[in-house]
């Protein structure tokens, strides 16, 4: 299988568009006031938030690493930190003490004993299938180790995998169906299982679900296992539709609507290159090409793809 560098664009432009178009409508009416004020550049731009912040930090990570280097990729995100972004809570303080100048493996544990559950993982790992189109161990094992750095808990980790295994599969072109089976044979979370389940059930069945039954049964929240199965969800029922007719499905879906957004964004531009993306300007969207571009000259390089 040959993946274009067109998929690349798609994959990591759909990730920012996902993120910067689905801000404004995340959490309830005070996160809405607030990304009303923060949520355009000086330009006027759509803002993204810290999805597109550390997914573009493990990509910068990776090409000047070549490989994942966590102790690099911790000082990354901590450099980037920016409040405006956005960020889960546990991932801020984790950051600030990062930025101090506080090992991450310590940090993280005095956080959370076993490490933040948070979606803030898996938002983020569609990069690693960027990284790795064509080897599916690769792919899980750096899925991982990149999740551990901030979200070292199970749930945060197979979210990262289930993300990244269904990107790599769009990247190649896999019908939903198998999509779905792929990213099952890679998990072992009883709580991820069942949700992805669901998912194969209903992708089976071909038929569009209402958004309200998404909600009610895949969840719409910021932990991994109640958006990660969305997010594959989404952008598997609307592999026939348009992107726009996709984010206004995550609007319906309502809850953290510009993290399921990129996620579902990534997968779904993956699938179908950067040609059927909005051309919606976004904030540093040349610059988001051109990382994409980096990535896929050098996965091209070591006969990747
Ligand atoms: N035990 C108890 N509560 C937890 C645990 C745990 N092990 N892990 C997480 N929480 P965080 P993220 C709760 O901060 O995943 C942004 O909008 C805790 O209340 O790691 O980086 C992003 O864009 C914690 O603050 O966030 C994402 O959409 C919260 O879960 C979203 O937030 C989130 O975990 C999550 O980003
Ligand atoms: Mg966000």
């Amino acid at each position: 299988m040959i993946t274009e560098p067109s998929a690349y664009g798609g994959c990591l432009l759909g990730l920012a568009l996902g993120d910067a178009l689905g801000a404004p409508y995340e959490g309830g009416v005070p996160e809405r006031a607030l990304w009303r004020l923060l949520g355009s550049t000086s330009q006027g731009l759509p803002r993204w938030t810290d999805d597109t912040s550390m997914s573009l930090d493990l990509a910068e990570s990776l090409l000047a690493c070549r490989a994942l280097d966590p102790d690099d990729l911790a000082g990354r995100f901590a450099a980037s930190y920016r409040w405006s972004r956005g960020y889960g809570p546990s991932t801020a303080r984790l950051l600030k003490r990062i930025r101090q100048g506080e090992d991450w493996r310590l940090a993280a544990k005095a956080i959370h004993p076993q490490g933040s559950w948070g979606n803030g993982a898996a938002m983020r790992a569609p990069v690693v299938a960027l990284h790795c189109p064509s080897d599916p161990d690769t792919l899980v094992l750096i899925s991982r180790e990149q999740a551990r750095v901030t979200h070292a808990h199970p749930l945060g980790v197979e979210g990262a995998v289930m993300i990244a295994v269904a990107t790599q599969c769009a990247l190649q072109h896999l019908p939903p169906a198998e999509v779905i089976r792929t990213v099952q044979k890679n998990l072992h979370e009883p709580q991820m299982l069942t949700r992805v389940e669901t998912v194969a059930r209903w992708v089976e069945r071909g038929v569009l679900q209402e958004a309200v039954t998404v909600r009610r049964e895949l969840g719409n929240g910021i932990a991994a296992q109640d958006s990660c199965a969305t997010a594959v969800y989404i952008a598997l029922s609307h592999f026939d539709h348009c992107f726009e007719d996709m984010l206004a499905f995550v609007r319906a879906v309502r809850g953290d609507v510009d993290t399921i957004s990129a996620m579902a964004g990534a997968i779904w531009g993956a699938r179908h290159g950067v040609k059927a993306l909005p051309v919606t300007p976004i904030e540093a969207r040349d610059d988001i090409l051109s990382i994409a571009q980096r990535l896929y000259e050098r996965a091209q390089h070591r006969g990747k793809v």
